[in-house]
């Protein structure tokens, strides 16, 4: 980083959640609506804590920057760490906001993008100033708390700049500002310790073809990818990077559609070794699948690094970011985690945000202990339906046929289209199977 004089920032004093005390678990029988009734941090399940499973962080973005403002309305909620106009007082005083409540959950993680944390300057250098400055604060907050950095990513889209994409803008001065400002989000998210580095498509798409290359985009794109990833290498970043899939919004047509998208995409341009997938519940809904079958594709290509926790609505089709509260949904999910071995380097980061009426502070509070708790549920619920039911048999059972004889053979590659046609002549007509699906939703639901 160029040669700046930092701005001293000192320790805050203020609490922002006076009324709150440290969250502990008290068990499924309490009514305390400010305790865990079901994540204990330290209760082993399939071998590792609770903790260990979710590593769940919270969104600096939409806890700590959001304030309810929507298209038809200014923001809701004065949270009193926004009201200083100077920047940089402001950050501070967000930063202890934000450690306040990660360490009064008693959660390991967090996640930022650069201009979360601070407000963006009007030049590179001043950027680079304000962030170097938060950046020294949050490393203190960090070891004094223990709380760690699940990933770190830049805003590519708020800017008008990025209108019309980040790496895939038509105008290289826009893709060059784009590469100084990923080069101090990774160089921030490196000092810091982060763990993995995000990058969410933002405004890679289009909203027509007809003013649009795709192909140059997509190329620009993987260029760009590839010079971050071999930037961070040659600073000495072990992480993972996690590409973000989405459908739409804010592109009519968003680069990264869904899992399968991204798999194609990291494979085509030779970037499937550093970049696995950070799967967002929303996301998946969006792109008209389920979480579940997102979380498995990712899976199958050996790419499920991280999940972003939230729901979309049953009744829209946008991205409302809602804490999640779905035991079953999230199960479906857990039981897809849980035989992957869980996930590959991330964890569970609450990419959520409170509703525009929801205006306390502790409300706060209350959305994240009932996301974690979900999870913590559907956790438990997955663990004793992959253990303690007839789930897996009855799976498996369904694929018997390839278990042996002729279907073992097609399996091993050890048959060609000749040979199966040789076969179904000399078999029987195949008999109606049932999938049994209802039997495997009474499953779930047994142990939900
Ligand atoms: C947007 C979204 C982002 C990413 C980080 O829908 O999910 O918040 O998670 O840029
Ligand atoms: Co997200």
């Amino acid at each position: 980083m160029a040669n700046l004089q930092p701005i001293q920032l000192t320790t805050g004093e203020r609490e922002y959640f006076p009324g709150v005390q440290q969250i502990k678990y008290e068990g499924p029988a309490s009514d305390n609506p400010m305790a865990y009734r079901y994540y204990d941090e330290h209760k082993v399940v399939a071998g590792k804590t609770m903790r260990e499973h979710f590593k769940f962080a919270v969104a600096y973005w939409h806890s700590f920057c959001g304030t309810g403002g929507d298209p038809f309305g200014a923001a809701t909620k004065n949270f009193p760490w926004l009201t200083s106009q100077d920047p940089v007082g402001q950050a501070r005083d967000k930063m202890d906001a934000a450690f306040e409540l990660i360490t009064k959950l008693g959660l390991p993680y967090y996640c930022f993008h650069d201009f979360d944390l601070i407000a963006e300057g009007d030049t590179l250098a001043e950027n680079e100033k304000r962030l170097q400055a938060i950046g020294a604060y949050a490393g203190e907050k960090m070891k004094a708390s223990d709380v760690k950095l699940l990933w770190g990513t830049a805003n590519l889209f708020s800017h008008p700049r990025y209108m019309n994409g980040a790496a895939t803008n038509p105008d290289f001065a826009v893709v060059a500002h784009a590469g100084a400002q990923v080069k101090m989000a990774l160089d921030l998210t490196m000092q810091l310790g982060g763990e993995n580095y995000v990058f969410w498509g933002g405004r890679e798409g289009y909203q027509s073809l007809l003013n649009t290359d795709m192909k140059r985009e997509l190329d620009h794109m993987a260029r760009f990818l590839h010079l971050a990833k071999d930037y961070a290498r040659s600073q000495g970043f072990k992480g993972t990077f996690f590409i973000e899939p989405k459908p739409m919004e804010p592109s009519k047509h968003q680069y990264d559609f869904d899992s399968a998208t991204v798999v194609g995409f990291l494979r085509e341009y030779g970037l499937d070794e550093d970049f696995k997938l950070n799967v967002e519940v929303n996301h998946a809904t969006l792109a008209l699948h389920s979480f579940q079958h997102e979380l498995q594709v990712a899976a199958n290509a050996g790419m499920l690094g991280s999940i972003d926790a939230n729901r979309g609505d049953y009744q829209n089709g946008w991205d409302t970011d809602q804490f999640p509260n779905n035991v079953y949904e999230i199960t479906e999910a857990m039981l897809v985690i849980l035989e992957n071995g869980g996930l590959q380097g991330g964890g569970v980061n609450f990419d959520a945000k409170t509703r525009r009426n929801s205006t306390d502070p502790e409300d706060l509070f209350y959305a994240h202990i009932g996301g974690i708790d979900t999870f913590a549920r559907a956790l438990l619920a997955a663990d004793a339906i992959l253990n303690s039911s007839e789930y897996r048999r009855l799976r498996r059972e369904r694929y018997a046929s390839f278990d042996s004889g002729d279907g073992q053979a097609f399996e091993a590659g050890k048959l060609d289209l000749k040979a199966l046609a040789g076969i179904a002549a000399t078999q029987e007509a195949p008999a109606v199977r049932s999938g049994k699906q209802e039997l495997f939703e009474n499953i779930l639901n047994r142990f939900v």
